[in-house]
């Protein structure tokens, strides 16, 4: 009888666990490139996913470490690639928008004086149900990134 007590608590307690899926939306793989020489504007790469239970839409970010920060689509047209602000990004329930080399990403612009290679940068990424705060150490841009 006692070790039936203890398997049915043992089996609440992973219930309960299961439940308790961490926040609904999350950054991983957050990488901020410094700009390269003779620019100022470095980049950020991510993967955020929507573990909640409706769609959200990420709506703009911004950086005490930087000006300005937007949020940018790289597109290739005419075998030019070009890079174009969008307003919002959808994610959809349990979709993954990824910011990437060569596709969305986050511009960031006129960092100031003691933002270099080595030191911490936040991003404040605006969306429907909060705010995401998240900082990595800016890293220096490698020529194929
Ligand atoms: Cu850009």
């Amino acid at each position: 009888m006692r070790y039936l007590l203890t398997v049915m608590l043992l089996a609440t307690l992973l219930v309960s666990c299961a439940q308790d899926s961490g926040p609904p939306v999350i950054v991983s793989e957050l990488r901020i490139l410094a700009p390269v020489p003779g620019s100022n504007m470095g980049v950020a790469y991510m993967k955020i996913t929507n573990r909640g239970t409706a769609a959200i839409t990420v709506h703009n970010a911004s950086s005490p470490q930087f000006e300005r920060v937007e949020m940018h689509e790289t597109t290739i047209a005419d075998g030019v690639s070009r890079m174009r602000p969008i307003d919002g990004i959808e994610i959809a329930v349990g979709d993954t928008a990824i910011f990437e080399a060569g596709g969305k990403h986050l511009m960031l612009m006129n960092p100031g004086p003691d933002t270099i290679p080595g030191s911490p940068v936040t991003l404040e990424i605006t969306h429907d149900s909060g705010l995401l705060i998240v900082s990595a150490t800016m890293q220096p841009r490698l020529p194929t990134e």
